[in-house]
């Protein structure tokens, strides 16, 4: 194998290494780290959640004792000062790797560029990642940057819907519009999530535990974004925010909510409807992905549940999207959509980085 194909394979590896842990790190990222020399794998680790050591010390933690050979590879740039834990730039300059490959830079302006001109000035090679593989380092910590950049987390809109773009029938019966296996998929959506939000509707027809039933996963935040709707005592579980109650919520403005979140550590908010709220968080300019599962089914009756009723709009004025995947689940279809607008989320009020 060339250096650059080894380079790539260890890359790959660490991404490997803390995608086990998405869903976890909250308010930090996952980061994956392994270290090699040439094609001998010497250690590898992953950030396991805040407060606990980064990737890159449980790695070097595997590792010989001499490194002057070695390469440490690490999906996000090494820190630099102490916050929770000490900076690994200080460990990186006393375990003295030959060489650094990093995945992409740190979004968190304490960090970003600094680790490359401290390791330079002390003689070790960095090379930051160029391509697919930089762009899937940034894509694992998207919701970290959005939130340690914006203030507000990474909105995902998950909707189960049938062809004619209902997600309820018109008695509000949702079990089941899709099928068992994107049943399965939000499951694995639920456990990459820091929060799973739903609106009061949606709580008062399904009374959803909005937790991933794997009995092993943390306990994810759950939000229920409430107006007039009274929330009943017996949806009031432990890890339930009521938006109105909790965070500050107006009943109109959805930013406010998605902010308090952000400053109890929420990086990665999963909505699963009801089909109001997702319309709501569109048209506020709030939702990052819109993930719709079509379901090969009609219902045709206009007293039917809406997916996403937004207002009223002329063809030119439609609000539009840009798919970034299609799969096949079962025999349902999901469709991976970005709004064309999610580019021009304004940078404002970062959240403090203490
Ligand atoms: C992580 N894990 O593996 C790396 C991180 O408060 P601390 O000390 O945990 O520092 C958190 C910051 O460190 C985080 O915001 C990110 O900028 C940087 N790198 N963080 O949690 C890691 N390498
Ligand atoms: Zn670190």
């Amino acid at each position: 194998m060339n250096n650059a194909s080894v380079d790539e394979q260890m890359l790959l590896k660490a991404l490997a290494c803390a995608e086990g842990f998405v869903g976890r790190t909250a308010p930090n990222p996952p980061v994956g780290a392994v270290c090699a020399r040439g094609e001998t794998l010497l250690g590898e680790g992953a950030h396991q959640g805040a407060g606990t050591p980064h990737a890159e010390v449980n790695c070097l933690a595997q590792c010989p004792e001499d490194l002057s050979e070695a390469t440490l590879y690490v999906t996000l740039e090494p820190c630099s000062t102490t916050g929770r834990t000490p900076p690994c730039c200080e460990l990186l300059l006393k375990r003295r790797p030959r060489r650094v490959v990093i995945g992409c830079l740190d979004p968190n302006p304490r960090h970003a560029g600094r680790a490359i001109s401290l390791l330079e000035a002390a003689g070790i090679r960095v090379e930051v990642a160029k391509g697919d593989i930089a762009e899937r380092c940034k894509r694992l910590i998207a919701p970290f940057a959005k939130a340690i950049t914006t203030g507000l987390p990474y909105v995902r809109v998950k909707l189960a819907m049938t062809l004619d773009g209902y997600i309820a029938d018109h008695t509000y019966r949702s079990q089941w519009i899709s099928g068992a296996a994107a049943r399965d998929w939000v499951q694995h959506l639920r456990l990459r999530a820091d929060a799973v939000m739903v609106g009061a509707g949606t709580v008062r027809h399904d009374h959803p535990s909005l937790q991933p039933h794997l009995e092993e996963a943390p306990k994810k935040v759950r939000v229920l974004i409430d107006r007039t709707a009274r929330i009943a005592p017996e949806d009031r579980t432990a890890h339930t925010l009521v938006a109105t109650e909790d965070l500050g919520y107006d009943g109109e403005h959805l930013e406010t909510p998605l902010r308090a979140l952000c400053k109890r550590g929420v990086n990665d908010v999963l909505c699963e409807g009801g089909g109001r709220l997702a319309a709501a968080l569109l048209e506020q300019h709030l939702v990052d992905e819109l993930l719709l599962v079509y379901a090969p089914k009609l219902l045709g009756d206009a007293a039917a549940v809406r997916g996403l009723p937004v207002a009223p709009r002329r063809l030119p004025e439609a609000i539009t999207f840009i798919p970034f995947e299609r799969l096949a689940l079962g025999e349902d279809t999901l469709l991976c959509l970005k709004p064309a607008t999610a580019a021009e989320t304004p940078l404002e009020q970062p959240r403090g980085t203490e």
